[in-house]
């Protein structure tokens, strides 16, 4: 008989601010360690110390789950967040924007304050569809199948790149990639110590680029571009929160390119 799994969250805050948030689908062996794990993660954070810590463990039975192919992993280096941001442009346009969208993509990740879950942006009107516009949507139900974690790991280990912020970006991206509607993201991380971003989508992968904004900053996110006239709203969120997905493959790991090779290609 196949054994149950369970999800474990984690979500941390400091007067109602959100710190970080995690989540894994395991095995019911795991589930001690892995709340140890998240604990000091919230505990440990650079965004501060949280005055209030979730973890929910939910037993998900071993209900539908969706095997997902990972996108591949490639990295610009760029000297500054000013080049980072040209090549988050390229890489928009390279999924099929056009570069008036692309720069309001960006800009609207320029100017979000820190939220639990991502913009969705309708590429069409521009105009943003989160039923709540304070949390955003926040894609849940995915990880990396436990059968090939520690491969991964290996992986990435080769090329500097084994944390959690590269294993759950690009297991969310890959996720989000997936959905109905969605386009392509945008995204850098809203830690004040972390830089790098990315841009996702079926046609460029997963596209890191090491700096896209200013070291200190804690201004980062999320941007879900979603086509309107490919399917309906309310299928994609329900994808992105419901659908019990694992990624069952290791991702192809490309090595860095330049800001120059880059914006010649
Ligand atoms: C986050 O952890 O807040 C998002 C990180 C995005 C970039 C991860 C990477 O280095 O590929
Ligand atoms: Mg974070």
């Amino acid at each position: 008989m196949k054994e149950d799994m369970y999800s474990i969250k984690m979500r941390a805050v400091r007067k109602e601010k959100h710190i970080s948030g995690a989540e894994r689908i395991i095995s019911e062996k795991e589930i001690e360690v892995l709340v140890q794990q998240l604990t000091a993660r919230a505990l440990g954070h650079s965004k501060g110390k949280p005055d209030f810590i979730n973890i929910t463990i939910q037993n998900i039975g071993n209900q539908a789950i969706e095997y997902i192919a990972p996108l591949n992993i490639a990295t610009i280096t760029v000297d500054d967040y000013f080049k980072g941001r040209e090549c988050a442009i390229k890489a928009l346009q390279k999924s099929g924007l056009s570069c008036k969208t692309s720069q309001a993509i960006l800009n609207m990740l320029k100017t979000c304050n820190t939220m639990r879950g991502a913009i969705l942006l309708d590429i069409h009107s521009l105009e943003r569809l989160e039923p709540d516009e304070n949390r955003g949507v926040r894609v849940t139900n995915i990880d990396w199948s436990f059968k090939i974690k520690e491969d991964l790991e290996k992986a990435l280990e080769k090329k500097g790149l084994n944390n959690n912020h590269v294993k759950e970006a690009v297991a969310l991206a890959s996720k989000v990639s997936n959905a109905p509607g969605i386009v392509a993201e945008l995204c850098w991380s809203d830690d004040p110590d972390y830089t790098a971003g990315y841009v996702a989508s079926k046609d460029v992968g997963y596209m890191r680029i090491t700096k896209l904004k200013p070291l200190g900053d804690s201004t980062g996110g999320r941007v879900f571009c979603f086509d309107s006239s490919k399917t309906s709203i309310e299928e994609c969120i329900e994808y992105l929160q419901k659908k019990v997905t694992l990624i069952h493959k290791i991702p192809m790991i490309k090595d860095y390119i330049s800001y120059k090779d880059f914006m010649e290609e």
